[in-house]
């Protein structure tokens, strides 16, 4: 029944075009996951499983969406980098926005049972999700910075207030303890008081999560010399590394490449 007297109600539907030459960058961030990670029982502060099980999904979000470049995550949130010359659905932001959080939720219960396989999924986990654009690489550079610096001062607060609650202080104890404390202090009560080196911990927790196509060499088979036979194959690799400073970036240029 085309061009019938109910049609008009289209013309309310409102026009969400991102800008075009713009990096799209879609933050994902878990719904309640203080309760979501006492109700399942995650490790404080870093549940390796449950950071594993956020990476596995946001290989899959890379995989799946050609046009993602970069994704970084830290405990329940995780941000992917559109590339700038996207024309995914026509760069409708509401298209973006819900096709990517609810695939990554899908994944994230699909997957639970291979990083929790006994432990049952009691809640449903949900995500609520946010579209920026930047106009330059540059800009996606200090907001990739901005996460990375925050999921370091997170880590290193919560390190800190954790071992003082296992160590028999009160929540608010531990709390009062580490007001006011600046980086330093709170390394210097890790190595005194637990004999903790920060620096020694898992990169995974200090650093977060980066997930990308690198090019990797491996070996296809043995010649009948017995020598090796290698090729360049483009894989998606999670590293924890820093992304702050310039290296990264400069031994991975086409990341960022701007058309
Ligand atoms: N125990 C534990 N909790 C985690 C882990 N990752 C995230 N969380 C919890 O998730 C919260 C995420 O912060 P935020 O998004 O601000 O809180 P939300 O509104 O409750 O989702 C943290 O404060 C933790 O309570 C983990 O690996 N282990
Ligand atoms: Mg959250």
């Amino acid at each position: 029944m085309a061009n019938s007297k109910y049609e008009y109600v289209k013309k309310f539907e409102v026009e969400d075009k991102l800008p075009p030459c713009n990096w799209v960058i879609l933050r994902i961030d878990g719904c309640h996951f203080h309760r979501f990670s006492a109700v399942h029982d995650f490790e404080k502060p870093n549940d390796v499983n449950a950071l594993m099980l956020m990476n596995s999904c946001a290989v899959a979000m890379l995989e799946h969406f050609p046009d993602i470049a970069f994704d970084y995550g830290v405990s329940d949130e995780y941000s992917f980098i559109w590339k700038e010359t996207s024309q995914f659905y026509q760069r409708r932001a509401s298209k973006i926005l819900s096709l990517g959080v609810s695939f990554f939720t899908s994944m994230y219960v699909i997957k639970w049972r291979d990083f929790f396989p006994h432990k049952e999924l009691k809640e449903p986990p949900y995500f609520d999700a946010r579209i920026v654009c930047y106009p330059r690489a540059k800009i996606v550079r200090d907001y990739l910075s901005w996460r990375q610096v925050d999921c370091h001062i997170n880590n290193q607060y919560n390190t800190c207030f954790w071992k003082l609650v296992q160590s028999g202080k009160s929540e608010k104890e531990a709390q009062e303890l580490l007001k006011g404390t600046l980086a330093k202090d709170k390394n210097e009560m890790l190595f005194t008081q637990f004999g903790i080196n920060y620096d020694k911990l898992p990169a995974m927790f200090k650093k977060g999560s980066c997930v990308y196509k690198d090019h990797v060499e491996e070996t296809v088979k043995i010649d009948e010399a017995g020598n090796p036979v290698k090729r360049r194959r483009q894989m998606v690799v999670v590293d924890h590394i820093d992304i702050i400073g310039n290296k990264f970036w400069k031994d991975h240029p086409n990341i960022l490449k701007e058309d």
